[in-house]
């Protein structure tokens, strides 16, 4: 392509992006139903435009955007879209879209969890703080006050009456399908739905006040195993709800690699390779039991969760650089 076709391409490109974005904030304003977005008619749009103008590279990538926003009003009409906190934010389906292509040798001939115990600092940071196999290490919880504490109602006491500091991040808070638009809500659902014995319910949130984070912090510890130069912000994930659906299938756009440990409750992960890899990598499954952390890339792979029948799933996490 020559350097003139290069920037045309390019300004295409931009101008489409933001295109996108346009139609996407609008989908979202408008709370489009169902009937409405079935209207789209992407697929014609796409083969025109290939009609048009010829398949070259800057085509195949404008047809790819159109193709995702399909699939994202989609999504969309399925309801599974999270609530942020954010003053000014792309809307959260949209993250994936702009995602660089994944090289695949990340994923190629990862077929399953592996499983560690004992294992020193150094000798994960080699082979796995960093990598794209997904690990769970299983002998990390062991003096952890949470093991014995984490409840419901322990967190409903503690959003109750906690004394919560000074806000230091964005408050992130995901409904995913519960109907409870904000912990408030979660902390004052009927005592059957809290029971689990109600309408099933599954919700996450970061923390973002000083003290709430380090008062969570005295009932667990920095896994022993993350390398010993390996820092973590002032901001814990917690994932809670019943058995049955957990987060939808997505992927990250956090900083760092993370961390999770399974609290109470078994959940079962689903990780998918980037479309790109559909091809070259296979889908992992897995379950997470109590006690066990697990520790994957959510920038790179695609998740989604389940929590399996019995107990309430807790689980509290964080990133680490
Ligand atoms: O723990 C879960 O159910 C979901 C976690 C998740 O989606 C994430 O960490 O990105």
């Amino acid at each position: 392509m020559s350097q003139t076709n290069q920037k045309t391409c390019e300004k295409k490109l931009k101008i489409a992006e933001q295109k996108v974005i346009k139609i996407l904030n609008k989908i979202e304003s408008l709370k489009l139903n169902n009937s409405y977005i079935s209207q789209l008619d992407f697929q014609d749009k796409v083969n025109g435009y290939k009609l048009k103008i010829g398949y070259t590279k800057c085509n195949i990538v404008l047809s790819f955007i159109i193709l995702m926003i399909s699939l994202l009003s989609v999504k969309w009409f399925y309801g599974e879209f999270t609530t942020k906190n954010c003053a000014v934010e792309l809307p959260s389906n949209s993250k994936s879209l702009f995602r660089p292509p994944e090289d695949c040798s990340m994923c190629i001939g990862v077929d399953e969890v592996v499983r560690l115990s004992n294992v020193s600092a150094q000798e994960f940071e080699e082979s796995y703080a960093y990598g794209a196999t997904p690990v769970i290490v299983t002998d990390a919880t062991a003096n952890w006050k949470a093991i014995e504490n984490f409840t419901f109602q322990f967190f409903a006491n503690f959003y109750r009456t906690g004394k919560m500091g000074t806000q230091i991040n964005d408050c992130f808070y995901f409904a995913y399908k519960s109907g409870l638009q904000s912990l408030q809500d979660v902390f004052n659902m009927d005592e059957s739905r809290a029971n689990l014995t109600g309408e099933p319910w599954y919700v996450g949130w970061s923390t973002c006040y000083d003290e709430e984070t380090r008062k969570l912090r005295t009932f667990y510890s920095r896994p022993y195993f993350l390398p010993t130069t390996a820092e973590s912000d002032m901001v814990d994930w917690i994932f809670m709800g019943g058995p049955g659906q957990g987060a939808h299938m997505h992927v990250d756009s956090v900083k760092h690699m993370s961390w999770q440990a399974q609290i109470r409750g078994r959940k079962q992960w689903e990780l998918a390779p980037p479309p790109e890899c559909l091809y070259h990598c296979k889908w992992i499954t897995f379950t997470v039991s109590p006690g066990e952390i697990l520790v994957v890339d959510t920038n790179r792979w695609y998740h989604k969760t389940n929590v399996l029948p019995g107990d309430i799933s807790i689980t509290i996490g964080a990133e680490y650089d």
